[in-house]
C-alpha cells in the first residue's frame, strides 16, 4: 500500500487552499497571530511595507464606527522571503496583539453571548479561552487579509486581476449611486459620497442605542481569464461561496445574481454572447464552476454583530438563566471592516484555481473563439 506524505490536517480546519495553501493560528487576546503560506510561487517580490495599505484598511480603530481597540498590526516576514522575493518555501507571517483589555470578558467568561460561537465552541471542545472570543474573534481575519495581499499582487503581475469589493448595504441603507473611486474616500467602503453624512449619523445613533446592525459586501474581479476552476466538487464558485462563508458574521453568500434567479426567466438570466462579447453578466463571470473571462462577482450578507449592550436572555455554564450584556469594544456593524477581508478571500481562492488550472491544463493554451 502507498504510503502517503500528505500531513496536512484535515480535521481541524485551520487551513484552505490545494496548492496555494493558508494556515492561520492565534487567538484575539494571546500574544501573536499568524499564518503560514505554502505554494507561493517563487520569485515574487514582497516587502513588509506592501501589507500596511490593506492591513490598515481592515483594522479596528480607524474611525468612531469601528472598535476602538489599537493594533499596530506590525507584520514580521519570519521566513519564505530572500532578498526582497519569495523563494517557494512556506511564507510564514506574525504579528504580535498589543491592545488586549481582557477584564472585558470577566463577566462574559461564565455565560454564553446569544448569538454567538460562544456556545458551539464550549459544546465543541469542552474549553474555550473567552478573551476577546478567543480563536472566533474578527482578529484572525488580520492574516488572511495579509496573505491576500500576496495573492493580490501575483494575480495582478501575472495576470492582471484586479479584486476589489465595496459595502452595498448597511441595515435597510442602500447606494444612491455608484462610483468606484469614492469607495476608498470613506470608511465605509461605500460607493456614493452623497450617501455618507447619512451613514455617519445612522452609525452615531445605533452606536448610542447599544445595539448593532447587519450589512453587505459585494466583490468583484476585473481580468480573470477563462477557465480557472474545477468541475463538480471544485467549482470557483463554490469555492468562493466557502470561502466568503468562513468570514465571521456571514451568514449569506450569492455569486452573480444570486438569489434572484428564482424570479428570472431563462430569456433574460442567459448572458448571450456577441461578436462584442457577452451581453451581460448574471452568472458572476462562472459557468459550470468555471470562470467565463468575465468578473467574477460575489456578495455576501454579514449578521449583525452579537455583542451589544441590550441585555440578552441565555445561561451561564452552571445551567442557570442570565441576562448577558456585553461591554467592551465592539464593532455596531462588523460589515464596515469586511470589504478587505472578502477582497482577501477572493484572492486566495482565485490564487489557488489559477495555480490548479496550470498544474492540469497548462499546456491546453488559449482556445478559439475567445470572447472579448
Ligand atoms: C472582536 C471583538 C473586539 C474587536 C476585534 C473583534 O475585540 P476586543 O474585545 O478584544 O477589543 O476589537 O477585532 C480586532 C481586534 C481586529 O483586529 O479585527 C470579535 O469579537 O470578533
Amino acid at each position: 500500500m502507498p504510503v502517503s506524505l500528505q500531513t496536512t490536517s484535515l480535521v481541524s480546519s485551520n487551513s484552505f487552499g490545494q496548492l496555494f495553501t493558508v494556515t492561520t493560528f492565534g487567538e484575539s487576546h494571546g500574544p501573536a497571530i499568524g499564518c503560514v503560506i505554502d505554494g507561493c510561487p517563487p520569485g515574487l517580490p514582497i516587502a513588509v511595507e506592501e501589507f500596511r495599505a490593506d492591513l490598515d484598511r481592515r483594522a479596528t480603530g480607524k474611525s468612531r464606527h469601528t472598535s476602538q481597540r489599537r493594533e499596530a498590526d506590525e507584520i514580521e516576514i519570519l521566513s519564505g522571503v530572500y532578498e526582497g522575493k519569495t523563494t517557494g518555501t512556506p511564507i510564514a507571517l506574525l504579528i504580535r496583539n498589543t491592545d488586549q483589555r481582557s477584564k472585558d470578558y470577566g463577566d462574559i467568561a461564565q455565560s454564553f453571548r446569544p448569538g454567538h460561537a460562544d456556545y458551539t465552541y464550549w459544546q465543541k471542545y469542552g474549553i474555550r479561552d473567552p478573551r476577546g472570543g478567543g480563536r472566533s474573534s474578527a482578529r484572525e481575519t488580520t492574516m488572511r487579509v495579509a496573505a491576500g495581499v500576496i495573492a493580490k499582487k501575483w494575480l495582478a503581475e501575472r495576470h492582471g486581476v484586479r479584486v476589489r469589493g465595496y459595502l452595498s448595504q448597511i441595515g435597510e441603507i442602500t447606494p444612491g449611486s455608484f462610483d468606484w473611486a469614492a469607495v476608498e474616500q470613506n470608511p465605509f467602503f461605500w460607493p456614493d459620497a452623497h450617501d455618507v453624512p447619512t451613514l455617519e449619523s445612522y452609525m452615531d445613533a445605533l452606536r448610542k442605542s447599544g445595539d448593532s446592525v447587519g450589512a453587505r459586501v459585494n466583490v468583484v474581479a476585473d481580468g480573470v481569464p477563462p477557465g480557472w476552476g474545477e468541475p463538480i466538487y471544485g467549482k470557483l464558485d463554490g469555492d468562493l461561496a466557502a470561502a466568503l462563508m468562513s468570514i465571521n458574521a456571514v451568514k449569506g453568500v450569492e455569486i452573480g445574481d444570486g438569489f434572484e434567479v428564482v424570479a428570472q426567466h431563462g430569456s433574460q438570466h442567459r448572458d448571450e454572447i456577441t461578436m462584442d462579447g457577452f451581453a451581460s453578466n448574471h452568472a458572476g463571470g462562472i459557468l459550470g464552476g468555471i470562470s467565463t473571462g468575465q468578473a467574477v462577482v460575489a456578495s455576501m450578507a454579514l449578521k449583525p454583530t452579537s455583542s451589544i449592550l441590550i441585555p440578552g436572555r441565555s445561561v451561564n455554564l452552571a445551567g442557570e438563566p442570565v441576562d448577558v450584556v456585553t461591554k467592551g469594544r465592539h464593532d455596531p456593524c462588523v460589515g464596515i471592516r469586511a470589504t478587505p477581508i472578502a477582497e482577501a478571500m477572493m484572492a486566495l481562492v482565485l490564487m489557488d484555481h489559477a495555480l490548479r488550472h496550470r498544474a492540469q491544463c497548462g499546456d491546453v493554451g488559449e482556445m478559439s473563439p475567445r470572447i472579448p
